[in-house]
């Protein structure tokens, strides 16, 4: 109890993110959606004993990571305990407003970030003891940490009555309107000091990610409020969506699964047909911003899809059946870290994942530097999100085969769940390591998929980059 990470096998933990207890505090809220009463007494007894005294006294922490873990934990465990007139799911525990309060107690150190840059644009890390901030030693932010934490900021804001962390947190938005982009795509890299994109790299797995999830979050999060206006976020997510379909878009051989790889193009003048799992978040991105979280039935039925909206929608299908089949294609039924597409341009042979029956051995390619699982949740997010808006059963299918697979091969009997070293190897090493998000995302993903339908609905919460729901306030 109170380590960032938890090391289920040798039963010790590790503070990996500056020891804030990441675990405790991703996980606290899914436990309340659970109704796991003990849980979330135990787990909210040491947030409000410990956490405040953490934040005082600990050093350098990534803003990013603290923002969408520690802040969004606490700011939906806020909500979930009734703050603002919100849901009473937890009985047990604290008042909300103890989460409030160590919410604002580490927002105001996190936004040393953006007011010690010299531009909008903030640096990556925070000293929390002395609310000072510093660029990462390449002088660079990611351009996803950067636009990755304004529905926190924005929520914070509207619930402090401060407009201080949103007001922050949109200006990098604003600015990165203003930058120069290839069809609404940006490199994965940004500069604090001169407030430009840096390299050529393009990708929506790392680094880039949560940069197109938030344009449309932060839009559903905001659209209906009175002051300001938030179409821009609307269209560089449609411009970029566009990008993404015209310039990366491609389907391997020989049995077309439809895959997003990266730029630059190569040497040899194709693109790198790679594909890293975190890229699955886009599935569920699609979808949410084709229907605004209405089922396809009712948006169809009300006349709400556009051409494009309809064309995302079917992305979002081709994209959900690709990232199940990469958990499909390996021995364990566990997808890979990154993936590699056979294509007209690009073979190598000898690199399957295991599963000699799946239909689609031949098309996906697994590099040994690449056979790890970390308990990634974009895949099941993704499930999640198609299940609530299209209804097909087989997303709920795909997402049992895949919970099996957790159970068999990631859960350790003593307590806990590990990361492999090889999804492509039965029995899988296992790494000795778990995740925030597995308990924080993977399982409450996986619990809302099996869920009814009204509990967390998709039009009326946005959830976060690490699925701690937020509700989209009323005007
Ligand atoms: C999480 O911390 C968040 O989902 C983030 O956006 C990407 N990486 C991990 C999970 O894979």
């Amino acid at each position: 109890m109170g380590y960032d990470e938890l090391m289920p096998v040798s039963r010790l933990g590790v503070d990996g993110l500056g020891g804030l207890g990441a675990t405790v505090v991703d996980a606290l809220d899914t436990a309340m959606i659970m109704g796991l009463d003990d849980v979330v007494s135990e787990a909210s007894s040491w947030i409000e004993s410990h956490l405040l005294d953490r934040i005082r006294q600990k050093g350098q922490v990534n803003l990013f990571e603290t923002t969408i873990r520690v802040l969004g934990g606490l700011l939906s465990a806020y909500h979930l305990s009734g703050g603002d007139q919100g849901m009473t799911l937890a009985q047990k525990g604290p008042k909300p407003t103890i989460y409030l309060d160590i919410a604002k107690n580490l927002a105001d150190r996190l936004l040393s970030a953006f007011t010690s840059s010299p531009t909008t644009i903030p640096f990556s890390d925070v000293v929390l003891r002395d609310s000072s901030a510093h660029s990462a030693p390449d002088g660079l932010s990611s351009t996803s940490e950067v636009s990755t934490l304004q529905l926190e900021f924005n929520y914070l804001s509207a619930i402090s009555g401060d407009p201080k962390y949103s007001t922050e947190g949109m200006k990098v938005l604003a600015h990165l309107k203003t930058l120069p982009k290839t069809e609404g795509l940006v490199p994965i890299y940004i500069s604090p000091h001169s407030g430009e994109f840096s390299g050529e790299n393009i990708r929506l797995g790392s680094r880039g990610d949560s940069y197109y999830e938030y344009l449309i979050k932060v839009w559903l999060q905001l659209r209906d409020t009175q002051d300001g206006n938030f179409t821009y976020l609307h269209d560089m997510y449609e411009e970029a969506m566009r990008g993404v379909k015209h310039m990366l878009v491609q389907k391997s051989t020989p049995s077309e699964l439809v895959f997003v790889g990266e730029l630059p193009v190569g040497p040899k003048g194709y693109l790198s047909p790679k594909m890293d799992h975190l890229v699955c978040f886009l599935p569920g991105t699609l979808a949410l911003g084709a229907t605004k979280g209405l089922t396809k039935e009712k948006a169809m039925k009300d006349n709400l899809l556009t051409f494009e909206d309809l064309d995302n929608l079917k992305l979002a299908e081709d994209l959900t059946k690709t990232c199940f089949e990469m958990y499909s294609v390996t021995s364990t039924g566990l997808a890979p870290e990154i993936a590699y597409f056979h294509t007209k341009d690009y073979f190598e042979s000898g690199l399957d994942g295991g599963n000699k029956s799946s239909e689609y051995v031949n098309d996906i390619i697994i590099k040994h530097a690449d056979r790890h699982n970390l308990l990634r949740p974009e895949t099941v997010e993704s499930l999640f999100v198609l299940y609530r808006i299209t209804q097909d059963p087989k997303y709920r299918e795909w997402g049992w085969q895949i919970f099996e697979s957790f159970e068999k091969y990631t859960k350790v009997e003593s307590g806990g769940y590990s990361s492999l070293d090889d999804v492509t190897t039965v029995p899988p090493p296992k790494r000795d390591k778990m995740e925030t998000f597995f308990l924080g995302e993977t399982l409450k993903y996986l619990y809302l998929l099996f869920g009814d339908s009204s509990v967390m609905p998709l039009d009326k919460f946005v959830f976060n980059t690490e699925a701690h729901p937020l509700p989209i306030k009323s005007p």
